[in-house]
Parts: C-alpha cells; sequence; structure tokens
C-alpha cells in the first residue's frame, strides 16, 4: 500500500480500512445497451461477439462484475431487453451473480411518438405512453428493481409548434399518472437533457424542471442527471450538490462528452469534473446526509469503436478512481481554508487529493473483494472477448440500438 495515502490518511485521523470500506460498499449499475452495438446516427459498426439479447447481454455484464467485484446491477431498456418470462430472466441473473436494476422505458421509437409522448396534444398517445411506463413499472416488480429511470424525447422543433404551458400541463397529468402506479418501494427517477431530438424546445431540459416535477409528485420521485446532458461549461458539481440538499438526487448516469451528448467514457474526457462531482457527494455524506445513501450510480454509454465490454470496465474503475481520490480530501483543512477565506489554500485541498496516486488503493481493494489486482489485465488474460467473438458469430438480431 502506497505510504503517501497512508500518511495523509492519518494527517486527517481516518482509517484507510475506513476508506477501503467505502470503497467496497460502493456499486455501480451498467447498462444493457452497453454490450450491443450502439454508435452514431451515422453509421453502427458491429463489434465482433457484441451481444445481441438480454441473455448474451448479462453474461457479458457478468464479467464486468468479476473483474471489478462492484458492478452487480444491470438496467434494462424496453423493448430493446423485452422477454416474455421475466421470472425467468431474474432467476438467470442471479445464477449469473447479477441482479436486474433500473427498468428504462422508450418512449422515442414508435411512430404515434413524432410529437411527442407523455406531454403530446393527443390524449390517446399520451395514454399509449403512460401504459408503456405501467407495463415497465410491473417488469421492474417481477424482476426485483426499484427504479424506474424516464427520459423523454418530447419537446417541440419550431416556435409555435406547440404550447409550451399546455406541454407542460400534459406532461404533469401524465407524471401524476405513472407516479399512482408506483408501488410504495419504487422510485421514479426523472431524466433531463437540454436539446435533441427536439431543438427549439425540450420539455424536461433541465434539472430545475426535473425537480420541480419530482417535488410536486411527491417523494418517491427523483432527478436523475445524466452527466453528458448539460451546456458546455455547465457546473455538474454544483447541480449535485443543490439536489443532495433538496433530497431528491436519484442517481447518476455516466458517460463523458466534449460537444453533445457524445456518451464517451465516463471519466476519459473530464476527469476533474468527474472528481468535483464525487467531493460534493463525499462532503455531503460526511455531514450526514440522507440523500447520498439511496443514490443509484448508473453508467449510460453507448459505444461505437471500442470493445464494448472492456470499455465497460475502464467506465467502471474511471469513477472508482473518481469516488477514491474524494476520499481522500481532507475535509478539516479544506473547511478551514473556506472559512478564513484561503481561497487557494483550499483549492490545493483539492488539487493535493485530485493528484494523489490512488492505484495502489484501488488494488487493494480488487484484491479484497476477491479480484485480481488489475481488473483489465484479467479480462483480457481471461479470454472471453475472444471466445464469444468466435461462438457468437455474425449478428442475426438487432440489439435494440437505433441504426443496430
Ligand atoms: C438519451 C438518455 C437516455 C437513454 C437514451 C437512449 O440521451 O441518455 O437515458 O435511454 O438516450
Ligand atoms: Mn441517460
Ligand atoms: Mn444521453
Amino acid at each position: 500500500m502506497s505510504s503517501e495515502i497512508e500518511n495523509r490518511l492519518q494527517e486527517q485521523g481516518v482509517t484507510l480500512d475506513g476508506v477501503i470500506a467505502a470503497l467496497r460498499q460502493f456499486t455501480i449499475e451498467t447498462p444493457s445497451w452497453g454490450y450491443g452495438d450502439s454508435g452514431t446516427r451515422f453509421k453502427v459498426f458491429h463489434w465482433p461477439g457484441a451481444a445481441s439479447n438480454l441473455r448474451e447481454k448479462l453474461a457479458d455484464a457478468a464479467q464486468v462484475q468479476k473483474v471489478t467485484g462492484i458492478c452487480p446491477g444491470v438496467a434494462i431498456h424496453i423493448p430493446w431487453d423485452r422477454e416474455d418470462d421475466w421470472r425467468a430472466v431474474k432467476e438467470y441473473a442471479g445464477q449469473l451473480g447479477l441482479r436486474i436494476g433500473a427498468v428504462n422505458p422508450n418512449l422515442f421509437q414508435d411512430d404515434a411518438y413524432r410529437f411527442g409522448s407523455l406531454c403530446h396534444f393527443d390524449r390517446a398517445v399520451r395514454e399509449q405512453a403512460v401504459a408503456h411506463v405501467i407495463e415497465c413499472i410491473h417488469i421492474a416488480q417481477e424482476v426485483g428493481s426499484s427504479v424506474i429511470s424516464l427520459w423523454l424525447a418530447d419537446g417541440t422543433n419550431y416556435p409555435g409548434q406547440d404550447d409550451l404551458r399546455r406541454r407542460r400541463h400534459r406532461l404533469l397529468d401524465s407524471l401524476q399518472d405513472i407516479y399512482a402506479a408506483l408501488p410504495a418501494v419504487m422510485r421514479l427517477q426523472i431524466e433531463y437533457k437540454f436539446f435533441e431530438p427536439s431543438f427549439y424546445s425540450t420539455d424536461l431540459p433541465d434539472w430545475g424542471t426535473s425537480l420541480l416535477m419530482a417535488q410536486k409528485l411527491g417523494p418517491q420521485a427523483e432527478v436523475l442527471v445524466d452527466t453528458g446532458h448539460h451546456p458546455q461549461g455547465t457546473n455538474i458539481a454544483q447541480i449535485v450538490a443543490q439536489l443532495l440538499d433538496e433530497g431528491r438526487l436519484g442517481g447518476f448516469h455516466f458517460n463523458d462528452r466534449r460537444y453533445a451528448d457524445d456518451d464517451l467514457i465516463v471519466g476519459s474526457q473530464n476527469p476533474f469534473e468527474l472528481f468535483c462531482i464525487f467531493n460534493e457527494i463525499v462532503g455531503a455524506e460526511a455531514e450526514g446526509n440522507a440523500n447520498v445513501g439511496r443514490i443509484a450510480y448508473m453508467i449510460d454509454q453507448s459505444h461505437n469503436i471500442e470493445p464494448k465490454i472492456e470499455a465497460m470496465i475502464q467506465s467502471v474503475l474511471n469513477v472508482q478512481t473518481a469516488y477514491a481520490k474524494a476520499l481522500v480530501v481532507d475535509r478539516a483543512a479544506l473547511r478551514a481554508a473556506q472559512e478564513t477565506g484561503d481561497v487557494l489554500g483550499a483549492y490545493r485541498v483539492l488539487q493535493a487529493a485530485y493528484e494523489t496516486d490512488v492505484r495502489p488503493l484501488l488494488s487493494e481493494v480488487h484484491v479484497r473483494q476477491g479480484c485480481d489486482p488489475d481488473p483489465i489485465a484479467a479480462f483480457r488474460a481471461s479470454g472471453y472477448a475472444e471466445r464469444v467473438a468466435r461462438e457468437r458469430g455474425a449478428v442475426t438480431t438487432s440489439s435494440g440500438y437505433p441504426g443496430a
């Protein structure tokens, strides 16, 4: 174990075992759609051996869990992952050491949704959309999941195309119908995105709109922060701080971006931003914030040119790295600097944590999880990717992703 970290923690009166325990407790859900072929609107490249049905996606997710030990949950997307026998799916996942995580309804791929789903001017379309989400609630019950994560493609392309306040009222009505169908243990996580596929207006464009909806609905409704869904320059860490303070941070869809909703590997473009997000979470938890323990950490990425499983392992490690660095922030020193107006002293406390080499710490965590100290090397050495490329052969069925 690196003495740099031990010394640093000792000075802060924090035990190494406490940090390791926090890292071992942390779990992150991987998305079924990250294992199948996906890509951009220009081209979906087929990856040899990419999963083409839910069972293959779960088998691949089990490899990520095997080498990281912190990914037992897999989010599913309906209808991409539709199956007839959900109890059998639950059982199969269990045999692989997995469980089904968030259920993602699809409110954007039906011809009926040209002018929206939950916000559509036609009541019949709104009813169809609500019925689909309620079907997802039933699926979640059958597979033992407690999270519905909702993203809408609803919006308008031209000024005047629809009445913005009426759309808002329809949205709230539809969400209320959905909320009424939620069992007591289930949470509705409302995702926002500032643009795309509509460009003049988006019905859930930002965290404020999602929060207002959640507050109107009730305590089981929360905000889902997809890190790729903000305009350039947005301070996501501050959004996280506000939502934690309001007790409405449902979870994350992690991915990274440079320009739009790029869905690149989380932490690959702006690892410091990811660290700042975790710094807010760890800081809030240190003060007893009750929301922190409920956060659903999820990855939402669509890999185009990357090997799917390895990309997922890399993503998990990038998140774990950001969390580990946030855990070694000297909170007392940070507070002291903040409350004496020591601007650069406070910044340097964060900088010192961010620059700490946490790799030895993470290797130790992997070993204590019963995993190889180097998950990527372990996966590469397993020969799994080559085996499925051989065995699964050419894809005959689609992963469900548009264009795949
Ligand atoms: C959206 C959003 C949703 C995802 C769809 C496919 O941009 O991130 O979470 O389900 O893409
Ligand atoms: Mn998302
Ligand atoms: Mn997205």
